[in-house]
């Protein structure tokens, strides 16, 4: 696109179901800010826009796993992550949420103007149902059996352990995750976005933007050479928009329908909030008083910073959304990043291999721009790319401080001790200084290409070699040494001035430490193109007292990263040895699993005899009701009913149970076990459960026939 008037740059919205870490970061708000920060120092007029989505399956799941609402979940994590971005100086205009009223009420009418253009087809399918909790049955929601590596815990979209895709009715054995019954089919109306008719227009628009990065485009074409194919556009679920149709109760809109028009609902937010929330730290703001030319105006270029799994969506589904609406701006560009791993391995927050944004500040406080220098110098920018602490060391050590760092504080304290602060004149330059001078002009216009072109890497690493240059000029010319005091003066003058220009070019990258040097130069806002000038800092100018920008990484603090990482390492090694035992002794027909590889299993117990066993009596029964034992986190009060009668049973199962999921769940009871009274309950009996070696319980129920309550166990 020719010279844009206005930039709307987005930031994925991040499912709110857990805090934020590096990878996060690398992948799209750390580029996403350098982008943002680089325009609003132009004097661009840019719009920045991020937030958390709140709708999804992923925050169900999350509110399954801890015992929350959904709503609870959000509340929480919102505030987590909206603080990590703070702290780590990502500088949105607006941080919002998708869970608020007015995204709720835009979204619905986003889908209403879709609706009355015709644009949705309606389409009755059969979906997996549970009818113990009464609800429709995500993919994820089923767990079975994998019918790859025989994994009993795959979900039924994928299987974690072997990787692979799968469909709920591939599972072996498939059961609800919520209530542990089998799902049924049930039919259920949803509408649909016909991608496929779409197709020759996507193809059209993607086709025009051959100079997006090729991990992009590629996915894009690939996308397009398969085929696309409708779809559906709303879920049966009861968390999310509500669609906002009468015949859809229960309803409510695709995650990936409501999210993308969250970047617009924030947009609409900034704008009607009141004046004094608008003013950034360091100035540059969105001009005007209407979101829409932000999103509607033909000279706005949208810009959609993501990680690659979001390629899709942002590619062609919101495109898709956008032409059926008509009236926006497409995404002029995306430029999705890859992943970060970790030393060497996929970050993964369910098991735990990351480093979380709020530990590190906690940790290594302060270190804000070490990380984000760290990250851009490793970031996924065309392939996945790996974050260590060694190279984070090396990084700190051998760049920030001692070329950066060491730089600046030469130059300082030179100027303090020789001219108590004050700029001194250049007298007369050499050759050598008019090339560095020279050069320094250059500096701006080069960063500013790479950054231009999500080069974020280059551009920083230009930076960098600017800092190196003034670092060399320094030691070559040794004005500590030299006895002619007009050549020093010149020396220092030149030296400041690449400290000035160094304060301005490293602010989209390091905004802490600009921020600092800018306070020891005793200099204010700047734009840009003020780093073009040699002569920022005039002869006569008064510094402040130096400060170190940098400091080597601390050894202690290092190695405890590294042993925070060791202990994960092993736990997930011992994990993963105990899962391939269990699998190994599966695939041999045996049902104990060799006790050697899983630890924690029970010793066998001592012989017993028939009569011992037969004075137990043992039904089976239906928990008609359960509810949480207050000030208790293990104990549940479950009424069963037994076929005797219906009593009283305190199961220590809240940690893997909630109440409302488990009424109707048939159980195996112990009837006849002497009453005993917990936490002022008197206890009627005891549910028999499975324990597995990691302490996992579940169910011991019956697995085939008829059982009605009452019937004996034997
Ligand atoms: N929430 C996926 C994610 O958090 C999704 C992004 C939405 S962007 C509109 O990675
Ligand atoms: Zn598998």
């Amino acid at each position: 696109m020719s010279q844009p008037k206005r930039y709307t740059v987005t930031a994925a919205l991040i499912y709110a179901n857990g805090p934020i870490h590096i990878g996060h970061l690398a992948g799209c708000y750390l580029p996403s800010d350098i982008y943002v920060r680089y325009l609003r120092l132009k004097g661009e007029d840019v719009l920045f826009v991020s937030g958390t989505d709140e709708h999804g399956v992923p925050i169900m799941i999350r509110g399954f796993m801890e015992k929350k609402s959904p709503q609870e979940v959000v509340d929480h994590y919102y505030e987590v992550i909206d603080k990590s971005f703070k702290d780590f100086g990502i500088e949105f205009d607006i941080y919002s949420r998708t869970s608020k009223p007015v995204h709720h009420q835009f979204s619905s009418e986003f889908f209403t103007t879709l609706y009355n253009k015709g644009y949705f087809t309606e389409k009755l399918t059969e979906q997996n149902y549970d009818e113990t909790a009464k609800m429709f049955l995500v993919d994820r929601f089923i767990v079975g059996t994998c019918p790859h590596c025989a994994n009993p815990k795959a979900y039924g979209d994928q299987c974690e352990k072997c990787g692979s895709d799968l469909s709920p009715d591939e599972l072996i054995n498939p059961h609800s995750a919520l209530s542990g019954t089998p799902p049924v089919k049930k039919e259920t109306t949803n509408w649909f976005l016909p991608l496929d008719q779409m197709q020759p227009q996507l193809e059209t628009y993607i086709g025009k933007h051959t100079e997006w990065k090729t991990n992009v485009g590629g996915q894009c074409r690939g996308w397009l050479k398969q085929g696309l194919h409708p779809r559906a556009m709303t879920r049966d679920l009861n968390w999310g928009v509500p669609v906002p149709l009468p015949n859809a109760q229960g309803k409510v809109m695709y995650v990936w329908f409501d999210a993308p028009i969250g970047y617009i609902t924030a947009s609409k937010e900034w704008f009607e909030q009141p004046e004094t929330r608008k003013t950034l730290s360091y100035g540059g703001r969105p001009l005007g008083n209407s979101w829409e030319p932000y999103w509607k105006d033909a000279d706005t270029k949208l810009v959609h910073f993501i990680g690659k799994d979001n390629i899709v969506f942002h590619c062609l589904i919101f495109p898709a959304m956008l032409m059926a609406h008509e009236g926006y701006v497409l995404p002029d560009s995306v430029p999705a990043n890859e992943f970060l791993n970790l030393e060497g391995d996929k970050i993964s927050t369910s098991r735990n291999w990351a480093i979380w944004l709020h530990e590190y500040l906690d940790e290594m406080p302060g270190k804000q721009d070490e990380l984000r220098y760290v990250l851009t110098a490793t970031s996924p920018e065309t392939s996945d790319s790996d974050f260590t602490w060694a190279d984070y060391e090396a990084r700190v050590n051998n760049e920030l401080t001692a070329v950066f760092s060491n730089f600046v504080h030469r130059t300082m304290v030179l100027t303090h001790k020789n001219y108590a602060g004050k700029v001194p004149a250049a007298e007369k330059y050499t050759r050598e200084d008019l090339l560095l001078l020279e050069e320094i002009a250059r500096f701006p216009s080069r960063i500013g290409a790479a950054i231009e072109n999500y080069r974020f890497r280059e551009a920083q690493q230009e930076v960098m070699a600017l800092a190196r240059l003034g670092n060399k000029y320094l030691s070559d010319n040794e004005p500590w040494k030299n006895p002619d005091p007009e050549r020093v003066k010149t020396i220092l003058n030149v030296s400041l001035q690449v400290c000035a220009s160094l304060s301005i070019l490293c602010q989209p990258f390091l905004p802490f430490t600009s921020e600092k040097l800018r306070r020891m130069l005793n200099i204010g806002a700047m734009n840009w193109n003020n780093a073009l000038s040699t002569n920022l800092l005039a002869a006569g100018h008064q510094l402040n007292e130096p400060v170190m920008l940098f400091a080597k990484v601390d050894p202690a603090l290092l190695k405890n990263q590294l042993a925070k990482l060791d202990v994960i390492r092993k736990e997930l090694e011992e994990k993963r040895k105990a899962e391939d035992a269990a699998q190994q002794a599966r695939e041999k027909g045996s049902t104990a699993a060799p006790a050697a590889a899983i630890k924690d299993i029970e010793p066998a117990k001592a012989e017993t005899t028939f009569d011992a066993f037969s004075q137990m009596d043992i039904r089976i029964g239906t928990i008609t009701a359960a509810e949480r034992v207050p000030k208790s986190d293990k104990l549940l009060k479950l009424t069963v009913d037994t076929g005797l009668d219906t009593r009283t049973v305190l199961s220590g199962i809240a940690k893997f149970f909630a109440p409302e999921n488990i009424i109707g769940q048939q159980v195996t009871i112990l009837v006849n076990l002497a009453p005993r009274k917990m936490m002022g309950v008197e206890s009627q009996g005891m549910i028999l459960m499975a324990e597995n070696s990691a302490g996992e319980l579940s169910f011991v129920v019956p697995g085939t026939g008829n059982v009605n309550n009452g019937s004996t166990v034997r």
